[in-house]
């Protein structure tokens, strides 16, 4: 029953929004006429509108709001990019089974997505905290023809098309902080990591985590947080409906994608420097070994932090060196 379900949905999807015949899916499905309007009737009790028209058939014309592979395959204008999705209800984290996946033959371009991560990852070990139908939480595989140094260019074209995605669909104002956090009005509402599975010289694939507070009221923040962290609802007054934002993410992601695998580096360090936190401000640079203040100028055309220091020297600081830094007030 329940995969008959699904495969009417496949095929429905399938045809976006052109009706599909009740003899065709009555065959594809080896079931009566009848027994496929009763499982439309159940569909509509699960939220899915269906229109039926004599002669012609069904098509669906509006799925319910609840993430899962068919509802957000419907309607997502891409070419590559979320043409196979693998959804879970919950997961330790999106990233290890994207890794597998990958390393299983998965195609570029296959996104994993999941409503909840019991153990979601941030940088260096640090943790993500990724509550139950609250944000998005996903990785992208990718396999791009680039040489593995060039990787990190793709953790600053995410926060472009973040930012881009957020401030032109949530009309919100976001920075991003160099690498990886998009922040609204200074707080913390997604990350980014990458992570790259490679040989010397060529890239198997990459995985692109990214997470993002979507509808987590100021309550639901962890209170370790609470001071770093936003959500785009506690920052607009208002619920997002996650699949359109996935949908825009994704159709957004793959043309700035296509147009840096063509055309390089240039636009996105343009639009990073549009978008980007502090730039032009004296900061506060921590690294492993070191501590000093030096004015923040930009982004190199590798991608590393620009930074000037008070002789007007110009140097190029890459993320693995940097732990932190913060703005003095002296600027
Ligand atoms: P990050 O290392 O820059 O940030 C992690 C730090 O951010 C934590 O130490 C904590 O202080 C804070 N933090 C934890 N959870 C949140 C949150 N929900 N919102 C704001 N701040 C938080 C950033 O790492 C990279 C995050 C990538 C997350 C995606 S989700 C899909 C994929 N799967 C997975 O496990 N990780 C990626």
């Amino acid at each position: 029953m329940e995969s008959n379900r699904n495969k009417l949905i496949e095929l429905l999807s399938a045809s976006n929004d052109k009706y599909v015949s009740g003899q065709f899916l009555s065959e594809k499905l080896n079931v009566s006429r009848s027994a496929i309007w009763k499982h439309m009737r159940e569909l509509e009790k699960d939220g899915y509108t269906i229109e039926g028209v004599s002669r012609k058939g069904y098509r669906i014309i509006k799925f319910p709001d609840k993430v899962s592979e068919n509802t957000l395959q419907w309607g997502l204008q891409t070419e590559w990019l979320g043409k196979k999705i693998i959804h879970r209800d919950s997961i330790s984290t999106t990233q290890q089974l994207a890794h597998k996946t990958a390393q299983e033959g998965a195609g570029d371009g296959t996104v994993i997505i999941a409503d909840e991560q019991t153990k979601g990852k941030g940088r260096m070990n640090r943790y993500w905290h990724s509550s139950k139908g609250k944000g998005i939480w996903m990785s992208l595989i990718l396999k791009p023809d680039i040489p593995p140094n060039l990787a990190p260019q793709l953790t600053l074209l995410t926060a472009t098309v973040l930012a881009e995605v957020f401030s032109s669909y949530t009309k919100t104002n976001p920075k991003i902080k160099w690498p990886n956090d998009i922040l609204i009005a200074d707080k913390k509402t997604a990350g980014i990591l990458t992570e790259m599975q490679a040989e010397q010289d060529q890239i198997q694939y990459v995985v692109i985590g990214i997470g993002i507070n979507v509808n987590q009221s100021t309550g639901e923040i962890p209170d370790d947080i609470k001071d770093r962290a936003t959500s785009l609802a506690v920052e607009t007054g208002e619920n997002w409906n996650l699949k359109d934002l996935i949908q825009r993410i994704l159709a957004a992601f793959e043309t700035a994608y296509d147009t840096y695998i063509t055309d390089g580096f240039q636009i996105v360090k343009q639009n990073w420097e549009y978008y980007g936190y502090k730039i032009g401000k004296r900061l506060l640079i921590k690294t492993l070994r070191n501590e000093w203040y030096a004015k923040f100028i930009g982004i190199g055309e590798d991608g590393a932090l620009l930074i000037q220091d008070d002789t007007g020297r110009i140097e190029k600081i890459y993320s693995a060196e940097i732990e932190w830094f913060k703005e003095t007030g002296d600027a």
